[in-house]
């Protein structure tokens, strides 16, 4: 694998950086030098993490909070950011959730907005602060934290399913749009992570979140952090354009090879 240079990618800025995957990726960032922007709702944890990589890494962040959904807030935020942490060399735009699963004509249009402001307005709205800057300096990384589900449609995702298709669609002019600007853009789109992913879509239900990711080894929010950073890191002739990452015992979003439940452990 290669290690970054920070002279080549020194700040990156990571949305809903407060917990799993968002959380995973400030860790390897910060361990290949990068100065972070952490952005989230949840500012103790995103202080709490901050302080973990300054005394873990050295490393030098600013915290911002804000909801994604919300333009005004997110435009507020980034005009408040000081100077010298204005110039973003790499964004991960990894915020986003799913809420609720069932069929579409049962669904809450709420888990929609939710859904749909947040996995694909809030990435336009944070893309669209920090992507000019990139234009003007002829050099910048876009890593979209996409799913699975924005490859296939299962049942009962409609909704989110069409967010992540939106998220691939935006990966993918964002690269026919900024490659001539010198900006690299990344898709990443995970399969089954054991994040806090299946609780907020299950509305704080553990038992049903914790049957997601029973009976197999799921995929960790390190193993995807690992393909950010592998991604940031790539020599500056190379784009990682596109990547799926299935746990070992998913061959597709809702089929996966899981340990007879009933069989002694
Ligand atoms: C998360 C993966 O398959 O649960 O985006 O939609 S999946």
């Amino acid at each position: 694998m290669h290690q970054a240079s920070p002279s080549n990618a020194s700040l990156a800025c990571i949305t809903g950086a407060s917990s799993g995957i968002g959380a995973a990726t400030a860790r390897a960032l910060a361990k290949q030098g990068h100065k972070l922007i952490l952005c989230g709702r949840r500012v103790d944890r995103l202080e709490a993490l901050a302080e973990n990589l300054k005394s873990a890494h050295g490393t030098a962040t600013q915290v911002l909070c804000y909801d994604v959904r919300d333009r005004k807030a997110v435009e507020e935020a980034f005009a408040g950011l000081p100077a010298a942490w204005k110039a973003v060399d790499v964004l991960v735009n990894n915020a986003g959730n799913a809420h609720g699963l069932g069929a579409v004509h049962e669904g809450s249009p709420d888990d929609w907005d939710a859904m749909i402001d947040g996995n694909v307005q809030g990435l336009l709205y944070v893309s669209r602060q920090l992507i000019p800057g990139m234009v003007e300096r002829g050099r910048g990384h876009v890593v979209n934290i996409s799913s699975v589900a924005g490859k296939h449609v299962y049942p009962g995702g409609a909704v989110y399913c069409a967010s992540k298709h939106a998220v691939e669609a935006l990966s993918e002019g964002m690269r026919l749009d900024l490659t001539q600007h010198g900006i690299k853009v990344t898709n990443i789109a995970p399969g089954l992570v054991e994040t806090e992913f299946s609780l907020v879509r299950f509305k704080g239900d553990a038992k049903k979140a914790d049957k997601v990711y029973t009976g197999f080894e799921a995929l960790q929010a390190e193993d995807i952090a690992e393909a950010v950073a592998w991604s940031v890191a790539a020599p500056a002739h190379v784009t990682i354009a596109d990547m799926t990452i299935y746990a070992a015992a998913q061959a597709a979003p809702t089929t996966v090879y899981r340990r007879d439940q009933s069989a002694p452990a």
